[in-house]
């Protein structure tokens, strides 16, 4: 069978559930996912350079060929999105700005992101940004927003507000809302005498930062929390609770990261939940291994999930999704490759999902007929509706981006010092 035949078998295969492969098709033509530009250079960006990643985050590898300036991390995403179907936005974290070096992060400035800008307007991407409370000599004993020091608490408000006013700048500019998020690695490694001061600390911090009126037309202000981190492994001043909380009373929006709960706890188990006390969520989507690793995203169970629960429950507008992973031990843009292709597969599996049926079955009280079809599911032709898919999107069908992208690495990638 030729190309074009197989895809209409299996569009008539999975027709037999009640699913339109068609609008599934269209549907996911419309989603926009967050590339994050950190797995380019290994969470070092510009003008930390030669500072440590901090923060209880950790890339292991010395793969060749990380961005070391702006124009190289661009042209190699530019790279990555050749090979990724659809539209979709970047995401920058501060240390990303392109400064003269004589600022620090709490003076940073909107024109100190004009070459990103520029580059996501002719490229067509929006832009998302996150502060960066890490890998910085004034978060080096572990506390950032919730610091005990209040001129140290006080240079944190300052870079989260300057923060919040370059996300209004590029949602503004690239006429695409941006999503701020914050998220702090505030916490203790041993059993704390005080769970609530800083948390106490840290709330007042955080009013202090909203105090500054940013138009939510153009930002939309997310707050990640986490369970432990590498030294905060007995307490994170941010925990779920936490953010919950100060979301809910103040009108903020939830991030939750894939990697930031207990190993047996599941992010797709919790948007249902979330979803009917809050407008709009992000999700970081990582791939712990038995912490919080942020290997590169691959195609299990959890990431299915997340995906169906986000299309059955109709949520596509409303959950936002952002890859959050850094791997230096294989060629960075594959990394990207490989996750983000895995993020639209999730979301295409799950739009091709007989949901109509299961849930049906549910409701008749059929579990066995709910089983069945789940598992028989499991072997229909998926993975001719994602290369019909690739291919009139226009990018490499199957493994054919990799022979890309090692080339990039011959030509590119391997002459950098
Ligand atoms: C850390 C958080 C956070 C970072 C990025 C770099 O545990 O997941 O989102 O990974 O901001
Ligand atoms: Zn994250």
């Amino acid at each position: 069978m030729a190309g074009a035949e197989i895809y209409k078998h299996a569009v008539d295969i999975y027709g037999e559930t009640g699913v339109d492969v068609e609008a599934a098709i269209n549907t996911l033509k419309r989603i926009s996912i967050s590339i994050h530009c950190w797995q380019g250079d290994d969470v070092r960006g510009f003008i930390s350079k030669g500072r440590t990643l901090s923060g209880g985050i950790s890339v292991t590898g010395s793969y060749p060929g990380a961005a070391g300036n702006g124009d190289e991390l661009r042209m190699d995403i530019e790279r990555a999105l050749r090979c990724i179907p659809g539209k979709h936005k970047v995401n920058l974290h501060a240390i990303y700005a392109e400064t003269d070096g004589s600022r620090d992060i709490d003076e940073l400035e909107p024109a100190h992101f004009k070459n990103w800008v520029s580059w996501a307007s002719e490229n067509g991407l929006g832009l998302d940004f996150n502060p960066t409370c890490f890998s910085h000599p004034l978060s080096e004993d572990g506390f950032t927003l919730s610091h005990h020091d209040k001129n140290i608490r006080a240079f944190w408000i300052m870079h989260c507000i300057a923060s919040r006013k370059i996300g209004e700048y590029l949602g503004k500019t690239l006429k695409q809302r941006c999503i701020v998020n914050i998220w702090i690695p505030d916490g203790y490694k041993d059993i704390p005498a005080d769970r609530l001061s800083p948390r106490i600390r840290l709330k007042e911090a955080l009013d202090r930062v909203f105090d500054e009126k940013i138009d939510p037309a153009f930002v939309l202000d997310t707050l990640e929390s986490k369970l432990f981190g590498i030294g905060s492994e007995s307490y994170v001043v941010g925990s779920h609770e936490f953010y919950m909380g100060y979301a809910l009373k103040n009108g903020k929006s939830l991030c939750l990261d894939t990697g930031h709960f207990h190993p047996t706890e599941t992010v797709s188990g919790k948007i249902s939940a979330i979803s009917l006390f809050f407008n709009e969520m992000l999700l970081h989507v990582s791939r712990p291994v038995r912490w919080d690793s942020d290997h590169v995203v691959i195609l299990d169970d959890e990431l299915m999930e997340i995906s169906n629960e986000i299309v059955r429950n109709d949520l596509l507008e409303r959950v936002h999704l952002g890859l959050d992973y850094f791997d230096a031990s294989i060629n960075r843009i594959a990394a990207w490759v490989i996750g983000s292709r895995n993020l639209l597969k999730g979301l295409l599996h799950a739009l091709t999902m007989p949901h109509g049926m299961l849930k049906k079955f549910e409701q008749e009280r059929d579990y066995t007929g709910r089983l069945a079809l789940l598992e028989e599911i499991k072997t229909y032709p998926f993975a001719f509706i994602w290369d019909h898919y690739c291919e009139v999107m226009g990018v490499p069908v199957r493994g054919a981006w990799l022979k890309e992208i090692r080339e990039y690495e011959n030509k590119v990638l391997l002459k950098r010092g």
